[in-house]
């Protein structure tokens, strides 16, 4: 079943704004973001560009041989969140997001990068290429091929024939060396004169980590986690540093894996082994994904990303064999897991691995509206715990500069600079130069 390849005639340039928008990947759009980069990673074959390409549409390369892709790709998806404006019985007109039947719809931005093969931490495959091109992300994405039809390589093999488990343990160790590569250059030293120097071990793995977006206090807390006595670092053994690096792994790129090909047999009962890991696990149909997006941007149906079903709006436009695809795809991948597992896995990555909460801001919080009239423009993304001044800051310095109080629009009351915000909050800045 190649979901991926079914054709809808040519495009017929009634594309939605939706896909319009996202496809162009507008850059003003995602500078005025607060947002995070995901990675999406594994071995070559699994079907990650599948997954990109369904995510947003973008045109690029997928075929089923390994290394289908050596440059990565970097693109625009979103996350799916409900809307506030039903429950403020408000109409919105959003600006930096979408919203669709009640769906806010915010963008963010994913990268599918070349695949990896065992040893690509020494330089294997397109190894260093793979691993300096996923140091910006701050989560991955994990697309491992359930069906067990490729092995360690991603060259075809028989269906089931491979353990994905053996795909998920690999790629821990790849990037567990990398990382083990980058921090080992002359650990001794180092370790010696900070102990030596009373230098703090923080500060200066920070600098050593500092290309791979690892921050001082994610390398805080894999210290504490381990327990490692940061006042000895030259008093770590080998195994306390394998296990530093593994800790930091985790907490610096934490991981969820897709498990993709769920259409094929022998993916069943891959994913029941996969769940038994310590991992969120989404079964996943790349490719049944990538057929509906693009029916749905051709608008041949009604179907938002994460949609449970979809409905055929122009069955005159599709030939026999379209609507039987579609309805093999409702079939065996929508009735079966609920849905495709390309927008569950976004949002697991941003919601649950990331901690994100989407917060709106507004100016007027009688409209909830911008300066222009605009209700409820925009949502952000922000990590759980931002308090109103830090969500100040994240809108503008000015406004965190100047902050006086904010307003929460749930009941109209007062917040100090220090109250957390919540998951949907619709707030109002009140500062000493403008409202926002
Ligand atoms: N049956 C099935 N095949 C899929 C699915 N997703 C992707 N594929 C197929 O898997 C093959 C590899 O897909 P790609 O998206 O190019 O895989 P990749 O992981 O990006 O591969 P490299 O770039 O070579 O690392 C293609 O033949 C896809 O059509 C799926 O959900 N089900
Ligand atoms: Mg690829």
């Amino acid at each position: 079943m190649h979901y991926a390849h079914i054709k809808y005639g040519s495009a017929n340039h009634i594309a939605s704004r939706l896909y319009t928008i996202f496809r162009n990947g507008d850059n003003c759009l995602m500078q005025k973001f607060y947002t995070r980069l995901l990675g999406v990673i594994g071995k070559p074959n699994t079907g990650k560009t599948t997954f990109f390409s369904a995510a947003t549409l973008a045109p690029v390369e997928i075929a089923n041989y390994p290394f289908t892709t050596i440059k990565p790709n970097r693109g625009v998806g979103y996350v799916r969140t409900p809307c506030v404006h039903d429950e403020f019985k408000v109409k919105d007109n959003p600006k930096n997001s979408l919203c669709l039947d009640g769906v806010r719809l915010i963008p963010v931005e994913l990268i599918d990068v070349a695949g990896l093969v065992p040893g690509a931490w020494e330089g294997r495959g397109l190894g260093n290429q793979f691993l300096d091109e996923i140091r910006r992300a701050d989560a991955l994405i994990h697309v491992v091929d359930a069906s067990g039809g490729t092995d360690c390589e991603g060259r075809l093999c028989k269906p089931g024939e491979h353990n994905p488990l053996e795909d998920v343990q690999f790629l821990e160790r790849e990037i567990a060396m990398w990382m083990s590569s980058i921090l080992k250059k002359d650990w001794a030293k180092i370790a010696r004169t900070a102990e030596a120097e009373s230098k703090e071990i923080y500060g200066i793995l920070e600098e050593r980590l500092s290309g791979l977006g690892i921050r001082r206090s994610q390398i805080f807390e894999a210290i504490r986690q381990t327990g490692l006595n940061a006042d000895k670092p030259a008093g770590w053994s080998e195994e306390d540093f394998l296990k530093f690096v593994d800790t930091l792994r985790r907490i610096s790129k934490p991981m969820l894996i897709v498990a993709n090909k769920m259409d094929l047999p022998a993916a069943e009962a891959n994913l029941e082994k996969l769940k038994k890991l310590d991992y969120t696990v989404i079964p996943c149909c790349a490719e049944a994904e990538l057929a509906l997006r693009r029916a749905a941007e051709k608008q041949l149906i009604d179907y938002k990303p994460g949609d449970c079903d979809f409905k055929i709006l122009q069955p005159e436009k599709l030939s026999q064999s379209q609507i039987k695809a579609l309805e093999t795809i409702r079939e065996r991948v929508l009735l079966k897991t609920g849905a495709t597992g390309v927008q569950e896995a976004i949002n697991m990555a941003y919601f649950k691995l990331l901690s994100m909460i989407t917060v709106y801001p507004v100016e007027d919080v009688e409209h909830l509206a911008d300066h222009n009239g605009r209700v409820l423009p925009d949502a952000y993304l922000v990590p759980r715990g931002t308090t109103a001044r830090q969500f100040a800051y994240l809108i503008h310095t000015d406004l965190g500069e100047s902050f006086i109080y904010a307003v929460d629009a749930r009941g109209k009351k007062r917040i100090g600079e220090d109250t957390v915000l919540r998951d949907r909050d619709v707030i109002s800045i009140v500062s000493a130069k403008k409202r926002a």
